[in-house]
């Protein structure tokens, strides 16, 4: 068995042609390439929805790039992204469609799974989300005591928070004025805590957001907000006003005391960390408005047509998926970093974190056999200029090879005067310095002028090298909106499908995330005094130290 998907990967033409192409071209300096080719830019980069892939500075010609394509097609990618906008049921091990394209399509379309057309219900749930909001944002729906609403407190985790949470800080400059948007996600009180110490119960919106309405921390969380809030004073009747839910489980949710009236759902074949588009997004269409909300969905959807139906070779999801193929499998390289230089997109790197890692972070194929390659690497980053005063130093000096993708927003949604022309100049130059880097002759050169010589000079030069051939991408937004957000969400979201369809696993499902929940729920027990979980010595030892500690 395991042998068969080996063969399937490695021993395919394009494969083969690949890792021979690799070993003769691999090795091959951008410095080369930029000097041969003054049209680099131009031959690559690519523009869909607005925004603008420059992936010249890879280490990649126009052989590997239609070698690269070559795979995809050889692994089926056309065939299998057709699938998914068919809404045929790819999540395999679950059994379901992964239809997150239907929730930004727009009025007019038919999407069907077994027959059902999804899009009156997605259209009408858009529709009853669009009207609440408006109610909250234009002070028609108040709190108990008759007050505006002033704070709205997210209660959700994972693919319930991460986009949400994501996308509000990312469009914090169209964010509504009299609103207060919070976040809380971890089981550890000192999150909830810290948000009910500022806010005014009677003046406050709790969004339960939950697919399931089971995880544990955002019922714990759940359960100690609503015993606060009725602390505070308010009555049980008062909760309907105060509190609404977001989940596809309406009867778990009516069971918690949130009636239907205040709950929107969602459906099986949306997975949670592609859901921000449904209404799990009810945070961000809160805080943005109804318009924003949907221009985000107008983004996304201007992607998905971009990735329906243009040609691989210019098509930009499938070129991003295959440079991390290329070298994921072929450089071996070990991780990815994003690099945002928008103070805004501070919470991306942790979203495409989830999104490339629990989608793509398997080692077992679609049809259950081990895969014989690499798949996803480690996804971790931070904005610039931050990154470049920490960890910078080793993407430019490290042993290690690590592609960047550098997002740029042109326009900034302050008027402060230099800042932004500072900040594209720093995303520029550190593109810039990664492929150049700097030579011994160069490091000489620049010591002499600073009056250095002899052996003096000499111990410092093999410090002040930078090999260089350190390969990124730049994404370029016009400006940071709703529109160029949801594109840019979608990019990476058909990227890691396309990345997942060359892999050969589903990217769909996160067994790895049911493992954690329902042990905790089993040690959780025997911490409140259940019987034993059984075990090894060290979660025994630790168990015992906490309960010790009164846990
Ligand atoms: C996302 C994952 C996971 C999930 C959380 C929260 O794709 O399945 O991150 O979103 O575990 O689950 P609930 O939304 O069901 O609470």
């Amino acid at each position: 068995m395991t042998t068969k998907t080996l063969l399937e990967h490695r021993e395919t033409p394009a494969w083969r042609a690949l890792a021979a192409y690799h070993a003769h071209f691999g090795e091959t300096h951008l410095r080369t390439l930029f000097g041969d080719d003054p049209q680099r830019f131009e031959r690559f980069s690519v523009g869909a929805a607005g925004l603008t892939l420059d992936y010249s500075k890879n280490r990649i010609d126009e052989h590997t790039m239609a070698l690269l394509f070559e795979l995809a097609r050889e692994r089926g990618v056309e065939t299998a992204r057709d699938k998914m906008f068919a809404g045929a049921s790819i999540n395999n091990t679950e059994g379901r469609a992964a239809l997150h394209v239907a929730l930004r399509s727009p009025v007019g379309t038919h999407i069907e799974i077994d027959g059902n057309d999804v899009m009156p219900t997605v259209l009408a749930m858009r529709e009853r989300v669009g009207e609440f909001v408006e109610a909250v944002r234009s002070g028609r729906r108040t709190g108990y005591t008759g007050e505006c609403f002033t704070d709205v407190v997210n209660i959700g985790i994972g693919g319930s928070d991460l986009g949400p949470a994501m996308a509000c800080e990312a469009l914090a400059a169209y964010g509504h004025a009299r609103l207060n948007m919070h976040f809380v996600s971890n089981v550890d009180g000192d999150q909830l805590a810290a948000v009910l110490n500022r806010v005014d119960p009677a003046r406050t919106l709790f969004v339960i957001a939950s697919k399931t309405f089971t995880t544990i921390e955002t019922m714990t969380n759940a359960a100690s907000a609503r015993t606060w809030f009725l602390a505070s004073g308010a009555s049980e009747s008062d909760i309907a006003r105060h509190f609404v839910a977001v989940s596809t489980d309406v009867a778990k949710v009516s069971d918690f005391g949130i009636d239907e009236a205040n709950t929107f759902a969602f459906w099986d074949w949306v997975g949670g960390r592609y859901s921000m588009w449904s209404a799990v997004g009810l945070s961000i269409a809160l805080w943005v408005g109804r318009d924003h909300f949907e221009a985000m969905l107008e983004g996304a959807h201007e992607m998905d047509r971009h990735f329906a139906e243009s040609p691989i070779e210019v098509n930009m999801p499938v070129i991003l998926a295959m440079l991390g193929i290329w070298y994921r499998n072929f450089f071996g390289t070990a991780s990815v970093c994003i690099a945002p230089y928008a103070q805004a997109l501070s919470r991306m790197p942790a979203y495409l974190q989830q999104l490339e890692m629990e989608s793509n972070g398997k080692s077992v194929s679609r049809d259950g056999v081990p895969v014989s390659v690499a798949t996803c690497p480690v996804v971790w980053g931070e904005p610039g200029t931050n990154g470049q005063h920490a960890f910078f130093q080793l993407l430019h000096q490290g042993t290690e090879l690590i592609p960047v993708d550098f997002i740029l927003p042109l326009k900034s949604a302050h008027d402060l005067p230099g800042h932004h022309r500072l900040l594209i100049a720093n995303c520029i130059a550190q593109s810039k310095a990664l492929m150049v880097g700097k030579t011994a002759e160069e490091v000489r050169a620049e010591l002499v002028a600073a009056g250095m010589s002899g052996a003096a000079l000499e111990a410092l030069v093999p410090h002040r090298v930078f090999p260089g051939n350190r390969p990124s991408s730049t994404i370029v937004l016009p400006a940071l909106t709703p529109r160029t957000l949801g594109a840019l969400i979608a990019l990476y979201e058909h990227k890691v499908f396309v990345q997942g369809v060359v892999w050969g696993i589903n990217s769909f499902d996160q067994w790895g995330v049911e493992l954690g929940k329902r042990l905790a729920s089993r040690i959780g027990a025997e911490l409140a005094g259940g019987p034993p979980c059984g075990g090894d010595a060290s979660t025994r030892g630790l168990i015992a130290l906490a309960r010790a500690a009164g846990e």
